[in-house]
């Protein structure tokens, strides 16, 4: 990636606007770019975006031009987009599929997908950030954008994990495979994980104090990171046994721990870090996680209580009525109207894909302002999702994409019914329901 002209673009301008996708990768690129471009003294605003509609890159342009803004800044998207953005200059840093028209002369685009390289929004930004100047303590949050996007281990954001592996700010740990190792009670983590047959919580709480560890850790309840080595080996040995007697694979049940070593013990843990910031995108939370990630934790409690509730809401909604929803053999629809916030619908899917069905693709639709939202997960290696949403989203009049195993889309409402035939037909299914 050749960053050059970028460069020479930032150098020539003092005031940038920077808008930036509002989820965890597209938040981390904001933080990037706006703390490396601050050292340089220009002056910055940043403007984060669930999607580019017309409406809004007419706000964007407006703001622009009122407040005499010399430079915009695209992050983690804007690729996809190149036909609607205005004509001034542009620079952007994305990795989404883009658009099939020629770039446009006002725009640098830097897009590792154009030259056939997988690196989140995040990680470009960083890239750029540390030819400008040394910028190494920005790293983390280009490991928490790779990891939002699920893409850590993948191409060049390999790269920058074993570089900040080097630099020491990054530790990986092989822990047990389970969500909220710093910040989570051990016996939800562990009940969630699905490590242990057992059915709930009192029942995992037992199976812990069975192994004499002791929950409680001066009033508070520990979690696996507060466990000694000698109860972690004791767990470790307990799991494996319990697996072992009910014919459970035992082998299974480690994974790999991110440890960002240089920050707060509640965002040490880079997939709690991911979440907490896709929580707050979805709940449009968006100045109060450009202040987190500037260190200020004040709301993450708050925000992260309601963000759970409202989840567990839409997850029982989902799970309670996932027999009446239209399928095939391959594919969950869960049409869900007004019953699920657009901004979550992604999540729940994703959920879904990963713990409720057998079926190999799931798809989300909820109602947005200005339209219906669509999400759509898959493990169907055969299938690219990018394609079928973007071929079958524009035949009903609206837009779709993303990639392989992820994408999602947005259609005008009341076309929901022709959707699902239109994308059961595409994957070559009939619907039987
Ligand atoms: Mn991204």
């Amino acid at each position: 990636m050749d960053f050059s002209k970028a460069i020479e673009m930032i150098r020539k301008s003092n005031k940038i606007l920077i808008v930036s996708h509002y989820d965890c990768d597209g938040l981390c690129s904001a933080k990037i770019l706006s703390t490396a471009l601050k050292k340089e003294n220009k002056e910055i605003s940043v403007r984060i975006a669930k999607e580019l509609s017309k409406k809004i890159i007419e706000d964007i342009e407006e703001k622009f031009e009122k407040e005499n803004f010399d430079l915009m800044i695209f992050s983690d998207l804007g690729s996809s987009n190149l036909s609607l953005l205005p004509n001034k200059d542009i620079i952007i840093f994305d990795h989404h599929m883009p658009e099939k028209i020629e770039l446009p002369e006002n725009i640098v685009q830097i897009n590792p997908i154009v030259e056939n390289m997988e690196l989140c929004g995040a990680g470009v930004c960083y890239l750029f950030a540390s030819k400008i100047n040394n910028n190494q303590e920005l790293i983390d949050y280009a490991i928490v954008g790779a990891i939002g996007d699920n893409q850590a281990e993948i191409g060049e954001n390999r790269k920058i994990v074993l570089e900040a592996e080097k630099i020491k700010r990054l530790k990986i740990e092989k822990g047990l495979r389970l969500f909220g190792h710093i910040n989570r009670p051990l016996h939800y983590s562990l009940t969630y994980s699905k490590l242990l047959p057992l059915k709930d919580c009192s029942e995992v709480v037992q199976f812990i104090s069975d192994l004499k560890i002791n929950l409680n850790h001066s009033g508070k309840i520990k979690s696996y990171y507060d466990l000694s080595k000698e109860e972690k080996e004791r767990l470790f040995l307990g799991i494996i046994k319990e697996r072992i007697r009910n014919n459970l694979d035992p082998t299974n049940i480690f994974s790999d721990i991110y440890l960002l070593t240089k920050q707060p013990r509640e965002l040490m843990d880079a997939l709690e870090f991911s979440t907490i910031l896709n929580a707050f995108g979805r709940l449009e939370k968006f100045d109060e996680a450009l202040k987190l990630l500037d260190g200020n934790l004040e709301k993450l409690e708050e925000v992260m209580t309601i963000y759970k509730r409202k989840l567990a809401t839409y997850l029982s909604w989902t799970t309670e009525n996932i027999n009446n929803f239209q399928q095939t053999k391959n594919i969950l629809f869960i049409n869900a109207g007004e019953k699920i916030d657009e901004n979550m619908i992604g999540t729940i899917t994703s959920i879904i894909i990963n713990s409720c069905t057998n079926k190999k693709i799931v798809v989300g639709l909820a109602w947005a302002a200005d339209g219906v939202k669509i999400s759509a997960r898959s493990r169907m290696p055969e299938v690219d999702l990018n394609e079928v949403m973007n071929k079958v989203c524009e035949k009903l009049g609206g837009k779709g994409g993303g990639h392989k195993e992820a994408a999602g889309g947005k259609i005008e409402k009341g076309k929901e019914e022709k959707f699902i035939k239109l994308f059961a037909e595409e994957i070559k299914e009939t619907i039987f329901n």
